[in-house]
């Protein structure tokens, strides 16, 4: 009889899938577990064919929805401060984003709150006009902005934003922002694709919120573990996925795109394996008529921060 050959060619092919972890927990990248976002490009300029698409989808990603040009410059200014920190590695060039060997890229999004580039992607031109069109009136956007910087190491938890944002108004949209043309590997955000129909199955998780806590409870006894909610919905996106079905969805990435989603869609980062640094913004925008969680509006939003906190009898 002649033996089957086995062929060890998987991790040099090409055409091989990445493979892609969250938080450390490897993703199975075949086509019926991963797969890539749906583009909505084709509807942009109607808000009829957009609304239907977020209803079905539960986000709308919308590549080339910004300038390039400011995105970049925003891009040269974030970058700029990080290196001033000491962070980048200045053998190369600061647009290519390449760390320092063994850098700790600390969560800081106050340092960039006040970026005027920043502002201005965010708050003005493409991005204030899709709203108004989608929204289809006056359109009031959250005033903190959550700028993240990412260097090597674990992406974010899968989550829903509800429980971040959740005093105001339901519809209220999340649009999450690159700031760099990005690879699968360099940890873009991911999709979990149908998750916006499973509010029935995630009904106790999408009604909680970060910063309630039980009066009637001592501290170490507020979650099973003692430890306290941090908002996240399961340490483990690939069991995650099994339970809830649908594929994680991604993209490659480029500065210009857009990709904006329901406050009950379930996403997470995937992880970084580079020596890249992966920056975004995640920013919020609803309609101004509608009421609006108070702990991101404001010169200086109270944020978490200890006034953000609700004692509730549980
Ligand atoms: O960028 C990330 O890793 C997380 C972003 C996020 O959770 C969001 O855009 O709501
Ligand atoms: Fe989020």
């Amino acid at each position: 009889m002649i033996p089957i050959m086995r062929t060890e060619t998987a991790s040099t092919d090409a055409t091989a899938p990445p493979s892609l972890s969250c938080h450390g927990v490897p993703l199975d990248a075949s086509p019926g577990s991963f797969g890539f976002l749906r583009a909505s490009a084709d509807v942009a300029g109607d808000p009829g064919a957009l609304r239907e698409r977020m209803a079905e989808d539960g986000y709308l990603y919308l590549p080339g929805l910004l300038d390039r040009e400011a995105v970049r410059e925003t891009r040269m200014r974030a970058l700029e401060i990080l290196a001033g920190d000491g962070l980048m590695d200045d053998s190369y060039p600061l647009e290519g984003g390449v760390l320092r060997p063994g850098a700790d890229v600390p969560y800081r999004p106050r340092v960039f709150q006040k970026l005027p580039e920043l502002n201005q992607v965010l708050y003005s031109g493409a991005m204030m006009a899709f709203f108004r069109n989608f929204l289809g009136g006056e359109v009031l956007h959250f005033d903190y902005t959550w700028f993240r910087s990412k260097g090597r190491g674990p992406g974010t938890l899968p989550h829903c934003d509800i429980v971040y944002m959740g005093r105001g108004t339901r519809r209220l949209f999340t649009a999450w922002t690159p700031y760099g043309d990005l690879s699968l590997e360099q940890g873009g955000l991911m999709i979990l694709e149908n998750s916006h129909r499973q509010g029935q199955r995630l009904r106790r998780y999408l009604e909680r919120d970060v910063d309630a806590y039980c009066t009637n409870r001592p501290p170490n006894k507020q979650t099973p573990d003692g430890k306290g909610f941090d908002g996240a919905l399961s340490q483990n996106a690939a069991t995650l996925r099994e339970h809830l079905g649908g594929r994680w969805l991604s993209a490659e990435y480029r500065m210009g795109d857009v990709l904006i989603f329901t406050m009950g869609t379930v996403h997470a980062g995937l992880d970084n394996q580079t020596d890249r640094i992966r920056l975004s913004s995640d920013s919020r925008y609803q309609l101004a008529s509608e009421p609006a969680d108070e702990r991101w509006i404001g010169e200086n939003p109270i944020a978490h921060g200890p006034n953000a906190k609700k004692g509730l009898i549980c």
